[in-house]
């Protein structure tokens, strides 16, 4: 006999599956009226109530409780610098038009007999020795920042895009990503550039950490606790360090002035690792959004669950606490921004990126203002910070926090260099 589904039947197992679809959907909140009712944890109190009202206070107790919860509470606890080792891979001295000396360098980042390579793409202007630089991940590959046939193209993971096939990196992927480097404006305003494929230190996902840079240390983060450990956010912003140790070594740099910059996720990490190491001395977050720049707090936007949920592996274990639960983390972003006191910090956010919450972003500055100014430093500029979100393309550069908010997509563009130069060349010349 056949049997024949129920008309009704059908209707109501449709309906629940409906209903629990639209349960699980993810619908972003971009309406300032409906952001939750929320208090801001202050940076300048510390948990047990005690005010911080000088800059010894700070930096004695409340900074270093301040670094201790975003280890364990946000991005996890990074293993101890480990040893490395460089090498020249190979070296072009008339690359930009003739103006700059192009390197790739391998380092090479040790612990026992197990170790991860990273290959720095580095340019510096032929005509000055020991130059600050700007040193930043890339999304594709090292190949895809400067069209040059040249560059070598990374065997490692990619995420399948435009560019990518079987998460293989391609030739015809050259340059690709050039619009967000602006080389030869580096170059000509005196700087160096150093970018890497952040894919070199930790492939970008979840597969509990066997692959990239994590599994050599294993042994040593097996007496953290398990919702304390590194995710990958925090490995990137390692390699970042170890780029630095790198750069001390390197005569055509000037270790002593470092600018970190990122884009997206990787202007989170570029926070973080301004945060965790204060050998960078101006930070630069491109368009970071949730877990990066924007408070948490307002969950415009992207949440910290639904960014938990899409990628597990970004931050701790620890974080999961806190999806739909903003109010229970002891830190908000605009703490993570303090970190980085009295050293330069400049925001960046895009008109059409309401997916990272613009105006999170320019509140987390004005949050960490008061702790800059504790620190000596003018803050947001030498009015008191704007209580007023700027429009686009009036960018706030006159103090140590930097802001501005550009017309257009979530990208990096010349305008956006534009803005990042000059606050460089008062903090980095
Ligand atoms: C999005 C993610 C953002 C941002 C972005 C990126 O999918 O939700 O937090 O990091 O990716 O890095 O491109």
């Amino acid at each position: 006999m056949k049997s024949i589904a129920h008309p009704i039947g059908l209707l109501v197992i449709l309906s629940f599956h409906a209903s629990a679809f639209a349960q699980n959907r993810f619908v972003p909140n971009y309406d300032e009226s409906a952001i939750p009712a929320y208090e801001l944890p202050s940076a300048l109190v510390t948990t047990k109530g005690a005010s911080i009202t000088d800059a010894s206070m700070w930096h004695k107790s409340r900074r270093p409780e301040v670094l201790e919860l975003f280890k364990t509470q946000v991005y996890g606890r990074s293993p101890a610098a480990c040893e490395i080792q460089y090498e020249l891979v190979s070296e072009k001295r008339d690359a930009i038009k003739g103006k700059a000396i192009r390197r790739e360098v391998d380092v090479r980042m040790i612990t026992g007999s197990q170790s991860t390579t990273m290959r720095l793409l580095i340019y510096t202007p032929k005509s000055s020795p020991s130059v600050p630089v700007f040193v930043g991940l890339n999304f594709q590959g090292n190949h895809t920042v400067d069209a040059a046939k040249d560059i070598s193209i990374t065997k490692n993971w990619v995420r399948n895009r435009n560019d990518g096939k079987n998460n293989r990196a391609m030739e015809s992927s050259r340059g690709t990503a050039a619009g967000r480097w602006q080389i030869e404006t580096i170059i000509d305003r005196g700087y160096g550039l150093v970018t890497i494929y952040y894919g070199d230190i930790d492939p970008d996902f979840a597969d509990g950490f066997k692959n990239g840079i994590h599994p050599q240390f294993e042994q040593e983060m097996s007496s953290v606790p398990e919702g304390e450990r590194w995710g990958s956010i925090a490995a990137w912003s390692y390699g970042l360090s170890r780029a630095v140790d790198y750069f001390e070594q390197d005569d055509a740099i000037d270790a002593s002035r470092v600018a970190v910059i990122g884009h997206s996720r990787l202007g989170k990490t570029s926070l973080w690792a301004g945060a965790s190491d204060p050998r960078f001395k101006l930070v630069i977050s491109n368009n970071s959004g949730c877990g990066g720049a924007a408070l948490s707090r307002r969950a415009v936007g992207e949440t910290v669950g639904r960014i938990n949920t899409s990628f597990p592996h970004w931050f701790s274990d620890n974080y999961l606490q806190y999806n739909e639960n903003e109010n229970a983390c002891p830190v908000d972003q605009h703490m993570l921004l303090a970190l980085i006191a009295p050293r330069a910090v400049y925001v960046a956010s895009a008109t059409k990126d309401k997916w990272a919450d613009p105006k999170g972003e320019f509140l987390s500055c004005v949050h960490a203002d008061p702790v800059y100014r504790l620190l000596g430093t003018q803050g947001m500029g030498d009015k008191r910070p704007p209580a007023e979100f700027p429009a686009a393309e009036a960018p706030v550069k006159s103090g140590h926090v930097g802001y501005h908010l550009r017309t257009g997509k979530h990208d990096v563009t010349d305008y956006d260099w534009a803005q990042y130069l000059d606050f460089a060349d008062r903090h980095l010349k």
